[in-house]
């Protein structure tokens, strides 16, 4: 589904970094029903050489959410579908093909947070600030929010953010959990694009462990968490290109681990 609000190049000399672009500045890239369909149609086809990817916003700000615009006509049930809308295609995101690094900059708010917490990593530039105003406006997360983002940084202050509107700067945001990494202004997207390099570099079946398995293992009590870990390790490092790897570092010929 073409659609004027979002684009989709492919980078890396084998194509295999999606760079996702919001582009609907004017709007503060606000996401309507069609972007959010559009959301979630580009992480349902991604072609197949694609082993990261990188979703930005065009202009000042990241994401300033759901369109509003669209919010006063629908009745409750229609909200339901709507909102089930938004979970289909953040769960795409969350769950689809790759690992997905958002690089992040000016208004992180409502659904743009919502947008936020369904990537693998969150790259903050120091203009960024998140807000939940949906508590101030009246209204709900609708957009898996209120599963993801207790996740990242606790019921109590996702809870303080939506009573009082508080709003996060960068550094408060990384020191909290709603980013991993925060950089100075206007380099999000070029750290983001350097994290979705590496990522591509891993094996497949760790990306997928990683992006399939670890936050089901987080949510599985412990005894079920270590069997299903014994698992999947066993499963990873029996892959060729496993001991491939770990034969490289044992003669030498792979990176050390440096210091930070
Ligand atoms: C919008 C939206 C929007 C901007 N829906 N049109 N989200 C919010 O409550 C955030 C609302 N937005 C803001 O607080 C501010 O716009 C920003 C802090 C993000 C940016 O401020 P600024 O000064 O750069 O831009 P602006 O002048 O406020 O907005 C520029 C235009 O974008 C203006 O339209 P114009 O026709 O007058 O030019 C705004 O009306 C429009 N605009 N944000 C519609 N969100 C799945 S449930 C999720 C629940 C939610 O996300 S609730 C929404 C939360």
């Amino acid at each position: 589904m073409s659609n004027k609000d979002i684009h989709l190049d492919l980078c890396g000399d084998s194509q295999e970094i999606a760079v996702i672009h919001l582009t609907r500045p004017k709007k503060r890239n606000a996401i309507n029903d069609g972007l959010i369909l559009a959301i979630r149609d580009i992480f349902d086809h991604l072609p197949a050489t694609v082993r990261a990817a990188v979703i930005s916003g065009e202009g000042e700000h990241f994401c300033a959410g759901l369109d509003l615009s669209e919010l006063s006509e629908r009745d409750a049930s229609e909200g339901i579908l709507h909102s089930r809308m938004w979970h289909q295609a953040l769960e795409r995101v969350q769950y689809g093909p790759v690992p997905v690094v958002a690089a992040l900059h000016g208004a992180v708010v409502g659904g743009g947070l919502e947008l936020a917490s369904a990537c693998h990593i969150r790259v903050a530039d120091a203009s960024t600030f998140y807000a939940l105003p949906e508590g101030t406006r009246g209204i709900f997360v609708g957009g898996g929010g209120s599963v993801r983002i207790p996740r990242l940084i606790g019921t109590a202050r996702m809870a303080d953010m939506m009573f009082t509107g508080r709003v996060y700067n960068a550094e408060e945001g990384e020191r909290i959990g709603l980013s991993q990494y925060v950089v100075p202004a206007g380099e999000s997207f070029a750290k983001a694009l350097e994290l979705a390099q590496a990522i591509a570099r891993n094996t497949p079946m760790t990306n997928y462990a990683l992006m399939h398995v670890l936050p089901r293992i987080a949510e599985q009590p412990a005894d079920q968490g270590f069997i299903t870990e014994a698992l999947v390790s066993s499963i990873a490092q029996s892959a060729p290109e496993a001991k491939a790897r770990v034969k490289a570092f044992l003669e030498g010929k792979a990176a050390k681990v440096k210091k930070a």
